[in-house]
């Protein structure tokens, strides 16, 4: 299998659904299978905060949640951890900026998708060179998911690093209201856990943020 190649990357990224256990007030199987309904592009496994889950238990969830990808042709990446997308085959990993080096990661996962969260044009640049096919940026707006996030950057952060020619998504506090804008900034897509894994219609969630991504 070659890498991907950008444009199929920018394709993707339009609807960037990231969950885990401790994000869902339902099953996270069923959010993810409504989720999928809806129209999400590509899902991300990241399984975080209190009371999250670990080792068998996680294992257990990727490999359902991976199984419902594959199902639907969607592409399932695992956040930071390399080894549990190994083992479970995944089609990439997302990695911080407090996580693996980047290199270090695509020497590990050959031409998986890799995925690099970062917060400004230098770190941007040293993640197209370490080999990443797209960058996730932000926090674009305020959030509430990620207890350790960096400052929130707004839209304008987008405008200097799109130069670098990279597939590019947007995350942090983005929902139907405020897609069009990280959209119109020049991001490919973008990605978000509470829009889509707290709403009450989660198929609806995803539908609706989808035809703001692609119908603007
Ligand atoms: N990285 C930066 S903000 C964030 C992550 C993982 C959380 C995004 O969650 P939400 O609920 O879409 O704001
Ligand atoms: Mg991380």
């Amino acid at each position: 299998m070659a890498r991907i190649s950008p444009e199929q990357m920018r394709s993707l990224l339009k609807v960037y659904f990231i969950t885990g256990s401790t994000n869902c007030l339902k099953d996270p199987i069923h959010v993810l299978e409504q989720a999928i309904h809806g129209g999400i592009t590509i899902f991300q496994y990241r399984e975080k905060g209190e009371g999250c889950l670990d080792d068998l238990e996680k294992m257990e969830m990727g490999r359902r949640l991976h199984r419902i990808c594959k199902e639907n042709g969607i592409p399932f990446i695992v956040n930071d951890d390399i080894e549990l997308a190994l083992e479970l085959d995944a089609d990439g990993v997302h990695i911080g900026q407090e996580d693996e080096d980047a290199i270090q990661v695509r020497k590990q996962i050959g031409d998986k998708i890799l995925g690099v969260s970062v917060h400004s044009l230098e770190e941007a640049e040293t993640a197209k060179l370490a080999g990443a096919d797209y960058l996730g940026i932000g926090p674009i707006f305020a959030t509430a998911t990620k207890k350790d996030a960096r400052a929130v950057q707004g839209t304008a952060i987008l405008e200097g690093i799109k130069d670098l020619g990279m597939p590019l998504v947007g995350i942090g506090g983005i929902n139907a209201d405020n897609a069009v804008d990280v959209m119109n900034t020049g991001a490919d897509g973008v990605s978000v856990i509470t829009a889509i894994s707290h709403a009450a219609d989660i198929k609806e969630a995803a539908a609706r943020l989808k035809e703001k991504v692609i119908g603007r």
